[in-house]
């Protein structure tokens, strides 16, 4: 028969997103079991067209799942991916718990898919966001090009930080709509927003609303961010370049959903425009829009809720021999949580039911 999922997390943004995608894509699951913490159990949410309760995380909810896809915290994935694979299931993880871990494979189909297959642990990590989003565009140039320096910086959505980023930004956008005195001076914004929303907990260190943030994730040594250390290696891994050069800045901005790349990649070979754009066209998870004189390039508001990497302003750097500067949207909730996700979690259906 076919075989069982558990989609556990399945109250969360990512969640969500998840049984959306499960319902649109070709059905390869039998039972699909949702699964959250105690607080959520009960609820009833549609997936496939029909009505799932919700059921709570215990040992037992595993028996019987082939599949069981996380998307919760990293030290929830941590303590439960380990009993779903002692149950019998595989694991495919949107944490941050094992991606970096030698024995677990850190796959994206269109990248390296093949490396699904080796899972000594039993368990698959899907790569963090922002690295996914710039992944199935960089792979496809990296086949041809050899990529060896990446130079990036981030402008990452609200919804990153899941449902209580998505809550704050509209909570701001309404402090700061319709006042158009804000914004010209030093700190105004940061005291509006405190004044209407108090010390409210934000997933953000800095006001979102009429502003760019340029910190995501948690502090983390010599003054870089989780979210751009995670760029760094989670590149090397996936695109198997252990001594890639790599620097990122990740930055926040006032986007609902949808991450996007400013990038500098620098190939062992001359790179042009022409070839790029070719081999980027190719590759059947990248959509091209890149005609500046037409006004066609790629934004977060025109690339939400869809499955392509799309990428444009697609440039020769003048100063740097090869060297391809681009822009690369992608839903952070779809390729670069659920959809990736969902994937990974095809590659083994596929396995079990041949
Ligand atoms: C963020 N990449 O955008 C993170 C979510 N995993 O905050």
């Amino acid at each position: 028969g076919k075989p069982t999922l558990a989609v556990v997390g399945a109250t969360g943004a990512v969640g969500s997103v998840m049984l959306g995608i499960l319902t649109e894509r070709e059905d390869v699951w039998g039972e699909i079991r949702l699964v959250a913490s105690a607080r959520s159990a009960g609820k009833v949410l549609r997936v496939r067209g029909e009505d799932v309760v919700v059921q709570a995380l215990t040992p037992e909810v595993f028996d019987g799942v082939d599949v069981a896809m996380f998307d919760v915290p990293d030290e929830v994935s941590a303590e439960w991916a380990p009993i779903a694979v002692e149950r019998g299931a595989v694991a495919v993880d949107n944490s941050g718990a094992f991606r970096m871990d030698p024995d677990v494979p850190l796959v994206v189909p269109e990248v390296n898919g093949e490396q699904a297959r080796n899972r000594p642990k039993g368990i698959i990590s899907n790569p963090n966001c922002t690295t996914l989003t710039m992944m199935d565009a960089l792979g496809a140039l990296h086949a041809r090009w050899r990529l060896t320096e990446l130079v990036v910086a981030s402008y990452q959505a609200a919804s990153g930080a899941g449902q209580p980023g998505v809550d704050r930004l509209y909570d701001e956008l309404e402090v700061v709509a319709g006042n158009r005195g804000l914004g010209q001076r030093a700190g105004d914004v940061a005291e509006a927003v405190a004044a209407k929303l108090g010390d409210g907990p934000s997933p953000f260190p800095a006001p979102l609303a009429l502003n760019v943030v340029p910190v995501a994730g948690s502090v983390k040594d010599g003054g870089w961010t989780s979210e751009e250390l995670k760029v760094r290696n989670e590149s090397r891994k996936i695109l198997g370049i252990p001594d890639l050069r790599v620097s990122a800045t990740c930055v926040r901005v006032p986007v609902q959903t949808t991450h996007s790349l400013a990038v500098h990649a620098t190939f062992a070979e001359e790179i042009t425009v022409e070839e790029a754009r070719a081999a980027l066209e190719a590759a059947p998870s990248v959509e091209v829009l890149d005609d500046l004189a037409a006004g066609v390039f790629p934004t977060p508001a025109g690339t939400v809720g869809g499955d392509p990497t799309v990428v444009g302003r697609l440039r020769q750097a003048l100063d740097f021999p090869n060297t391809l500067d681009l822009f690369v949207c992608g839903d952070n909730l779809r390729k670069g949580a659920a959809l990736n996700t969902a994937q990974i979690a095809e590659l083994l259906a596929a396995e079990f039911t041949a």
